[in-house]
């Protein structure tokens, strides 16, 4: 639309005298941040009194000292909430503060008394608020009113809620075919929601459901899957009392699933050994002072990591190859000492191949390849030969590169050579992130569903849902970009910042004629739109959500299998909000009206209804209304758990991998891109990492000191990075040079002020998860060095 009937159609539709201003697009990334920066030397342990501290700071500053202590008193309790933070499960014994530091601010968050209202929408512009840090967006509050953006408007105007369904409605029915419409899921919403979120969407016509998962443990799904036949774990929080090595790698517990340090504790206490292979020696897994316990508050901490694998970015399959040779070799000097014989040859396939290709791997290069020495490999092997009861945690530091599939498959190897799997203190446990990412898999939000659940749903809802598979987070953007997907209507996240190559995605979205957001709190992806945009406004975690029935409550998955109850009970931000239940069921009578036989008003004026259709088509979920009110819940049938490989062969499956050979040219480095001890995600709490000593800033460039020396950059200096991908290359400006102990030729930066540079068709095999922890780039000056003073470490 040209510029000018764009400005002259919003000031007369908002009412409000929107001054001429030249035309800009909002911008998809957020401004550099007013540091300076400030750098110290990295924490020693995780937890402790600072971590109580910084609790109650969020806590108190967002929601007061009275509603604050409340809310916190409700965290993860029998009757309370589940923790909106992360998926690590619930002990069976809980204390009063069920909760951690970083599951205090996720609760300050939403729980803020902050709020954004249409006032606030009328004096903002898209231009204006896109050029506020995220920071800032997230600090304005919580959504009160269903906002429209019309057509070439500068700034959302209130409508009823009636008006923006018939809207979306509209454009839905005007597609050439279902097929052009994407509806993406984040991982907080309720199984009752999604449950009627991916019915809706099949009855509509299509299977394009991507999800933030995608970006997430795809890659552990999809290995899992393959080789032990369920994409889930298979451990238990009971199985932490009892394991005698437990192994993180690629995961940063005690930012990102702070209780899991518990856990570690505990296991540690009983003897077990931990080993962390990670690039970075995180100072949570180094040692952990329990801020709940006297002696966490008085004492030095319970030192965690027995053993610390400083893994080069991407060097994992190598290592784990390098293990696996280690306990062959083992074998061979002493054989029937470390192969899991009876159960290698009962229950699993395909290890005379991995062995033979392990035959064929040099120690010259493991070592290379992992920057790991043959030494600390054969120390982990010898622990590992003693026990059969081994853990192995992972996270995103295995799922986000090209071969991530084949981590994960790599390790499930070694967990089938000795027997790992599906005994006390023994398993695969992939450790999730949104609080209920597994459960909306469960409920079928997925793109690629299972013709088993299709046919359950057709029985039960007596329609023929759309089998061919639909598009994921990738094939979403892609198909926004090419023109062929018009509507794009997220239930939660931050689309536009999440997923990579921030400024293609943005041309993407700017392509659709319609972006809709289901969200608690405003984002950048309100403001980077399709022609015209919605914000719908919902209730959180943390309220009460009353139906025609009477107050109600939901059910979330944790990360292993445990689905429970979760009851709000703040008084909502507004009363204007809706529950995602109610949101779903109004969207489909609208969209779908005479088409669905669905009873929608009738199942959301009492979710037990809901919760009854769920127990009808999802194996294991019988009974699911009388026993969702048991305490804790109930967990969730897990073949290999039990003892059955659930793949079709009946066996778990070994499998071969050819090790990646990293190729860098001179002056290239390998990125990874990470999460802060201030943020969730794509939301901002603060603007300190405080474990890794970097203060007042996140647009940060860790490098070695080595690497500093042959690049001729310095600590504090300003440099721009590219990265380069196919003869491509993506720039980000001004980050600011941190010397770190991280590997020679690796960089990290953090998540999504770097998603600017991963390159969208850079994903992994088979799971197809975008490659964010190996982005290939290289540093070059800032052009105009601002005056950023960074103090010297
Ligand atoms: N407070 C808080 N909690 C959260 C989140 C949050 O943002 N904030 N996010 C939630 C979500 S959705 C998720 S998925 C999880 C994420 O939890 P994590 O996976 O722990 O998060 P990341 O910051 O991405 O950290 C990845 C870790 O892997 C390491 N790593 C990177 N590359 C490699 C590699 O090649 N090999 C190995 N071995 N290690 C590597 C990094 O150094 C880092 O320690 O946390 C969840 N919980
Ligand atoms: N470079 C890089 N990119 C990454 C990653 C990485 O490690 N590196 N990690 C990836 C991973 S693991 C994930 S899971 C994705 C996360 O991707 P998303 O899940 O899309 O992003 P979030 O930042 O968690 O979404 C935050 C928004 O969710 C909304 N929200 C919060 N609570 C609720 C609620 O209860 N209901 C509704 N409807 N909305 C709510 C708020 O409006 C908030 O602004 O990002 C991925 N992107
Ligand atoms: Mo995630």
């Amino acid at each position: 639309m040209a510029e000018a009937s764009r400005q002259e159609q919003t000031a007369a539709e908002s009412g409000t005298s929107a001054f001429a201003r030249p035309e800009t697009l909002p911008s998809a990334q957020p401004p550099p941040t007013p540091e300076p920066l400030q750098v110290g030397t990295p924490a020693t342990s995780a937890g402790g009194v600072p971590a109580v501290v910084s609790a109650m700071k969020h806590a108190f500053s967002e929601m007061g000292p009275v509603r604050g202590t409340k809310t916190l008193l409700k965290v993860n309790q029998t009757h309370g909430f589940d923790c909106p933070g992360c998926a690590w499960p619930d002990p069976k014994h809980r204390t009063a503060f069920e909760f951690c530091e970083n599951g205090a601010k996720a609760v300050a968050e939403e729980a803020t008394t902050a709020r954004v209202t249409p006032d606030f929408f009328r004096q903002w512009s898209l231009v204006d608020l896109a050029a506020q840090t995220d920071h800032w967006l997230g600090k304005q509050g919580r959504l009160t009113h269903p906002m429209v953006l019309r057509e070439g408007a500068t700034h959302y105007a209130p409508l009823s809620w009636d008006e923006a369904f018939t809207l979306i409605a509209e454009e839905l029915r005007a597609l050439g075919s279902p097929d052009e419409a994407c509806f993406y899921t984040s991982g907080r919403t309720s199984n009752e929601a999604a449950f009627l979120y991916q019915l809706f969407v099949r009855q509509f016509g299509t299977n394009n459901l991507p999800d933030c998962s995608n970006m997430c443990h795809e890659s552990s799904g999809t290995a899992l899957n393959e080789t032990v036949g369920i994409g889930k774990g298979t451990v238990t929080l009971e199985d932490f009392e009892k394991a005698e090595v437990i192994i993180v790698i690629g995961q940063n517990p005690g930012t990102n699933h702070p209780r899991m340090l518990t856990s570690l504790e505990a296991a540690k206490r009983q003897g077990c050994r931990i080993i962390s292979i990670n690039p970075l020696p995180e100072p949570g897994l180094q040692r952990f002072k329990h801020p709940q316990a006297v002696r966490g508050v008085l004492g030095s901490g319970t030192p965690l990591a027995d053993l610390f694998l400083q893994v080069r970015i991407n060097g994992d399959v190598a290592l784990l190859q390098g293990l696996g040779k280690a306990l062959l070799e083992r074998e061979a000097k002493q054989p029937g000492t470390v192969v899991a014989r009876g159960f290698v040859e009962e229950r699993t396939l395909g290890f005379e191949a991995y062995a033979a290709h392990l035959g064929t791997v040099s120690w010259e290069d493991v070592v290379e390849q992992s920057g790991v020495s043959q030494e600390q490999i054969e120390t982990v092997a010898e622990w590992m030969a003693g026990t059969e009861r081994i853990i192995w945690c992972w996270a995103m530091g295995l799922t986000q590169h090209r071969n991530a599939v084949g981590n994960i498959q790599e390790l499930v190897n070694l967990a089938l050579l000795r027997g790992s799997v599906g005994k006390p203190g023994a398993g695969l446990c992939p450790v999730r992130g949104h609080s209920n990412v597994q459960g909306d898999r469960t409920m079928g939000i997925i793109e690629k569903p299972k013709p088993a659940f299709l046919d359950a749903l057709s029985r039960e809802f007596g329609f023929e849902p759309p089998r061919h598979h639909g598009l994921d987070t990738v094939a979403t953007i892609q198909g926004m970009h090419a023109g062929r997907v018009k509507v794009f209507f997220a239930m939660g996240g931050n689309f536009l910042s999440a997923t990579p190559d921030t400024e293609r995605t943005a041309e993407a979205l700017r392509r659709t004629r319609l972006t809709v957001h289901v969200s608690t709190k405003l984002n950048r992806a309100h403001l980077v739109t399709g022609q015209r945009a919605l914000i719908l406004p919902c209730l959180g975690r943390t309220e009460s959500d009353a139906q025609a029935s009477g107050p109600q409550f939901v059910s979330v998955e944790n990360s292993m299998g445990v689905v429970h109850a979760s009851r709000g009970a703040l008084p909502p931000a507004s009363e204007h909000l809706l529950s995602e239940p109610d949101i779903v069921a109004r969207l489909a009578k609208a969209v779908l009206g005479e088409r669905s036989r669905v009873q929608w008003t009738w199942l959301v004026e009492d979710y037990d209804r809901i919760r009854d259709l769920i127990a009808k088509v999802i194996p294991g979920f019988e009974d699911f209304n009388r026993r969702v009110r048991q305490p804790g819940g109930f967990s969730l049938p897990n073949g290999p758990r039990e003892g059955r490989f659930t793949t079709q062969s009946g066996k778990a499956h070994f499998t071969v991998h050819t090790m990646p050979w990293l190729k860098l040219e001179p002056g290239q480095l390998l990125m990874m891109t990470l999460r802060t001890h201030d943020q969730y995600n794509t939301t901002v709490y603060g603007l300190d990492d405080r474990y890794r000593g970097i203060r007042n800033g996140r647009r940060v460039v860790m490098l070695n000191a080595e690497d500093m020396k042959e690049l001729g950059v310095e600590s504090g200096q300003v440099v721009d990075l590219t990265s380069h991908f196919e003869g491509q290359q993506r720039v980000a400006h001004k980050f600011v040079v941190v010397p770190y102990d991280i590997p020679r030729r690796c960089a990290a930066t953090y998540f999504p002020e770097a998603n600017v540079l991963v390159p969208l068709d850079s994903f992994a095999e088979k799971s197809r998860t975008p490659t964010s922890k190996s982005v290939v780039i290289t540093l070059k000056p800032a052009v105009d060095q601002p005056a950023l003073a960074a103090s010297a470490p």
